[in-house]
């Protein structure tokens, strides 16, 4: 599947793109900036669950290199970057089972996860 680098930097910016349009409101509701709604969350949660299967593949060999804030620690790390991806898998499908109880109490540890999921590959993948 030879894919070009710049391809491949698009595409996983675009999928982290989705990833944001669809958790940006879920945070709002989970805010109260936005009025909650049971079936919008859970729509957006199984969403997230897809979207965290996207995003590694664009991770190519030599797509360090160019308009990209990827650090070179995760092709360094592949290991540990991979898991990342596990866990984001994981817990998006725990959120997604969390918003079918349709209450905020059981949600919320279960979408602190996500965040902390998102923040920790931050912290250590992106410039
Ligand atoms: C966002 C965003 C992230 C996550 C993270 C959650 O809205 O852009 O990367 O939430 O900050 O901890």
């Amino acid at each position: 599947y030879a894919n070009d680098v710049e391809d491949a930097i698009e595409y996983r910016q675009g999928v982290f793109q989705a990833i944001k349009w669809y958790f940006g409101p879920m945070a709002g509701m989970a805010k109260g900036d936005i009025e909650y709604d049971a079936a919008e969350f859970t729509r957006r949660a199984e969403m997230l669950n897809q979207l965290s299967y996207m995003a590694e593949e664009g991770f190519i060999e030599g797509s360090a290199e160019g308009d990209t804030d990827a650090l070179p620690a995760i092709w360094e790390d592949m290991d540990q970057f991979s898991a990342g991806f596990d866990k984001l898998q994981e817990n998006t499908a725990a959120l997604a089972e969390a918003s079918k109880s349709g209450d905020m109490g059981t949600i919320m540890p279960a979408f602190a996860e996500v965040g902390k999921t998102c923040k920790g590959c931050h912290d250590n993948f992106r410039d």
